[in-house]
């Protein structure tokens, strides 16, 4: 007996980071924090294989395998998923991903969500959305926002066993079709201090960390109004704002973690140069060097004559906001578990 399912997910961009967890093993955010979803020009598509004949869970991105240790996301997902279907079968994860992996371009949130839907789609498993996204956020944190489309809030929830913490729609993909968002590669190395490893020694380490909880709430109120209001000034400046905090409590945290380089920053002080007449872009930078920038699609072509100026790009992927993640009754692998 095997089971087959496949799925399709695409990769968020945080307005309000997810920096610091309340809980580790249930992966419970400090604060609640708040994306939009990429288009599927970015998205992983993901067959989820179960079979009696597998010795051990297998993770295969782009045609290669990966060692063991890149299952560790993956696994407590397909526990959860296992325990919820009573079946005790390894899989095989078989993903082609359009952006580079590790590259710093929230990979792993479009990951881990279709590795969520695949496996129950394979199990026939008809979970609630709400479900879902606690699925998906029990592999990666920020994978919980790619449940849905368009702009996503992550609520914190208050309960210790995380049953209130999950991804809810803002508004959906046709709230703000003039809104751009470009994932820049500069950099496509993985990064040293990896997101998980990061956040929990801000936590037990920054003073300023606290100051950032402190004022996260008025952040928040004044993203998801300006999201609903389709205000690009205001969610332009509160996104670089933002960013520069998290920015700043990596740099406050002991031994401080430095994922910006020279190239981020010269992203940073020209976009501040082309904003001098009024705010037309803004830059967000997650747990490494590689820029997001937003515009609305009037300036889009300005936006990227800056960019190309910069010799130091190596790929800009521009998208529209994305929007909810599909199950495909296509798949990458056979009935054999070879790839199609
Ligand atoms: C975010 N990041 O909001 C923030 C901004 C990185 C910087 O979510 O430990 O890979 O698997 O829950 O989801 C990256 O964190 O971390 C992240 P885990 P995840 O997008």
């Amino acid at each position: 007996m095997v089971y087959i399912g496949t799925a399709e997910a695409s990769p968020n961009m945080p307005f309000v980071k997810y920096w610091g967890k309340r809980n580790e093993a249930l992966i419970l955010p400090m604060n609640s924090n708040i994306s939009a979803t990429f288009d599927s020009s970015l998205a992983t598509r993901t067959t989820v294989f179960f079979s009696e004949s597998l010795k051990a869970d297998e993770l295969w991105i782009n045609g290669k395998q990966f060692p063991p240790e890149s299952l560790d996301k993956a696994i407590p997902q397909l526990n959860i998923i296992r325990e919820l279907a009573g079946i005790q079968m390894f899989a095989k994860i078989y993903s082609i991903s359009k952006v580079p992996v590790a590259a710093g371009l929230s990979s792993s949130s479009a990951g881990l969500c279709a590795l969520a839907l695949a496996s129950a789609s394979a199990l026939g498993l008809k979970l609630p959305a709400e479900e879902l996204s606690i699925i998906c956020r029990r592999g990666s944190g920020s994978s919980c926002r790619s449940i849905y489309g368009g702009f996503v809030e992550w609520v914190r929830g208050d309960k210790t066993d995380g049953s209130d913490s999950y991804g809810v729609q803002i508004a959906d993909d046709k709230h703000w079709p003039e809104l751009r968002m470009l994932a820049v590669s500069i950099e496509e190395t993985e990064k040293k201090v990896k997101s998980r490893a990061g956040m929990k020694q801000t936590v037990l380490t920054s003073t300023l960390y606290q100051k950032r909880l402190q004022d996260i709430g008025n952040t928040l109120d004044s993203v998801r109004n300006a999201i609903r209001n389709k205000n690009f000034q205001s969610l332009a400046e509160l996104t670089m704002k933002e960013s520069n905090n998290m920015h700043a409590v990596c740099m406050d945290t002991w031994p401080p973690i430095l994922y910006l380089n020279d190239n981020s920053r010269t992203v940073i002080q020209s976009i501040h140069d082309f904003n001098e007449g009024g705010l037309r872009a803004a830059y967000t930078f997650d747990a490494g060097p590689n820029p997001y920038i937003i515009t609305e699609e009037k300036n889009l072509k300005s936006v990227l004559e800056l960019l190309k100026k910069m010799s130091f790009i190596k790929h800009i992927f521009i998208s529209k906001i994305g929007g909810n993640p599909r199950v495909l009754e296509e798949h990458l692998l056979n009935e054999k578990g070879k790839p199609v």
